[in-house]
């Protein structure tokens, strides 16, 4: 028996994933760990994928609703999508298989601000949950359970899963043990009280999570790695919009509008927040913090190097290499980084509270500073919203991040009017892309719409949103956010018949259920 499962009572439950998975029956609810692809299960995902498969080669019907922390990895959503497994998924995915069927119409998503999944889930939104599978790197003697490298909704799918399968990773490092702050004071309205958390570093809750044992019907060993994708190298786009907010942040402090050591950082994944973060290693700023959901390698060498003192988040997305390093110097990395729940590490109240720098990746954003992260040409849904929106509406400062053009430049990021909206105006402080930085504080729409053009459009484009907006000041209805609502989305159905965006397929819609 392994000694990562120290809790006697459960070793009668050790067992297969086959086994385990054959647990779950056709349209349930399954909440599993997992966030950015770190901490999810690992095989009895796979499992039941299989078990989906063979009853839907029986011609029997099996689907089960899929509620997470926020992405995992093909071993959980690839795996159930490919089989038509998921009736529904919530709250956010990145899955290329998951993203198909959701945009042909076969399976349901919710895309749902992180903070709020687990209130929501308590309020019964998502109906009871049958099962859940949850990662964790150890069972402890007294039955408590380690959690790995992922919290994410773990605790709430424990409090209210039905029956539980546990997974125990041992790739995981033993010495994680230690990192993780499991909040267990939340409670729902009236009976709130204030989160007792003033500092990104604070430790405010449990070491550990806690389960019902009776509830725990398999545990499963699994010796497998989070998912690992590497970064591409630093491009010369995501290096300008890097340099651009740097400076900013500089000119910032120098104004004695940040301190010398800023705000917490929040930083969502990719490539060019990824910059960001390599370029503020280079950047002369020490003793910098980051309150966020995801710690990227950018966080990993800010950390290594000493410009960040410590970071909060809920979960992991690193490449191989990262990993290997975070593995390798797990004890150095235990005293700086604390982990969790992500109704903790997303919620307005902390991030309105800590004056949070926002920093996320968009799609496209408007002339008066709308910004549009999720449906590509309105309709098409990339990945979600996950944090951004608990950052955006609540930073100090909420910045979004993108090239000036996207499809080799034959479309603009800047539009005369989102195709969607996720993030008001009201929210959008800064809007930086190669071209330069936009600062829509304390402008007015009209005023916002000329820093945009000038500052972030891409020249090929400039002209053309230069002679909308112009021409919109006589013909529009109303001259507060001036308008023209026929041309405005034009822009999109022009680059969807121009072929500039692959035309979608026509939607098969399947029944839900
Ligand atoms: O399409 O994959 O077909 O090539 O959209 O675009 O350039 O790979 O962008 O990886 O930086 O992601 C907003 C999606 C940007 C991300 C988004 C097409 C483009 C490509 C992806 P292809 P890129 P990035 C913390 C915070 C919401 C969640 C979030 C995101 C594809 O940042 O998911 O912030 N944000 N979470 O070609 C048409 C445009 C386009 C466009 C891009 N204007 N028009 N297509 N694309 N711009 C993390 C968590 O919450 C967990």
């Amino acid at each position: 028996m392994t000694d990562r499962i120290q809790y006697s009572p459960f070793h009668a439950r050790v067992m297969s994933a086959d086994e385990a998975a054959a647990f779950i029956q056709p349209g349930e609810t399954v909440a599993m760990s997992g966030f950015t692809g770190s901490g999810y299960p690992k095989v009895v995902p796979a499992a039941l994928a299989r078990h989906i498969d063979a009853a839907h080669h029986r011609g029997e019907a099996f689907k089960v609703r899929v509620l997470t922390g926020a992405s995992t990895a093909p071993e959980l959503d690839g795996a159930l999508a490919k089989v038509d497994g998921m009736s529904l998924r919530l709250p956010f995915q990145t899955d290329p298989d998951a993203r198909q069927r959701i945009n042909d119409g076969r399976m349901e998503y919710i895309d749902a601000h992180l903070s709020h999944v687990a209130q929501h889930t308590w309020f019964g939104f998502y109906g009871d949950i049958d099962t859940a599978v949850v990662e964790v790197s150890a069972i402890r003697e007294d039955g408590l359970l380690v959690p790995s490298t992922s919290v994410g909704n773990n605790k709430t799918w424990l409090d209210l899963a039905r029956r539980v399968i546990i997974e125990v990773n041992e790739w995981q490092p033993a010495g994680v043990d230690g990192m993780h702050d499991i909040y267990y004071g939340t409670a729902l309205p009236p009976h709130r009280k204030p989160i007792p958390l003033s500092h990104a570093a604070d430790r405010i809750g449990d070491r550990y999570l806690r389960v019902d044992p009776a509830k725990v019907v398999a545990v499963v060993r699994t010796d497998a790695p989070d998912r690992n994708s590497p970064f591409s190298p630093v491009d010369a786009t995501s290096e300008r919009i890097a340099e651009h907010l740097i400076a900013f942040l500089k000119h910032e402090v120098s104004l004695g509008r940040l301190p010398a050591n800023l705000l917490p950082l929040q930083s969502g994944v990719g490539n060019i927040p990824n910059a960001v973060l390599t370029g503020l290693g280079a950047s002369g700023f020490r003793n910098l913090t980051a309150f966020t959901e995801v710690i990227q390698d950018g966080m990993l060498d800010l950390l290594r190097e000493g410009v960040l003192e410590m970071a909060s988040c809920t979960g992991f997305a690193l490449s191989p290499q990262a990993n290997e390093e975070f593995k390798r110097n797990i004890d150095f990395y235990r005293q700086r980084i604390v982990m969790r729940t992500q109704e903790i590490s997303n919620h307005p109240e902390l991030v309105r509270r800590l004056g949070c720098i926002g920093m996320n990746g968009m799609i496209e954003a408007d002339l008066y500073g709308n910004v549009n992260s999720t449906h590509v040409m309105g309709s098409r849904i990339q990945n979600g919203i996950g944090g951004s929106g608990d950052f955006t509406r609540n930073s100090f400062l909420s910045v979004f991040l993108s090239p000036s053009t996207a499809k080799n430049g034959s479309i603009s990021a800047l539009v005369p009017m989102v195709s969607h909206v996720d993030h008001t105006e009201h929210d959008v402080s800064i809007v930086v892309t190669e071209q330069g930085l936009a600062d829509l504080r304390g402008l007015s729409p009209k005023q916002r719409a000329r820093v945009l053009i000038d500052r972030c459009v891409h020249p090929d484009y400039r002209d053309a949103l230069s002679d909308y907006f112009d021409r919109t000041l006589h013909t529009s209805y109303g001259l507060h956010t001036p308008h023209m609502l026929g041309e405005a989305l034009s822009w999109h159905q022009r680059w969807l018949d121009t072929g500039s965006m692959r035309a979608p397929q026509p939607p098969k819609l399947a029944a839900v259920g």
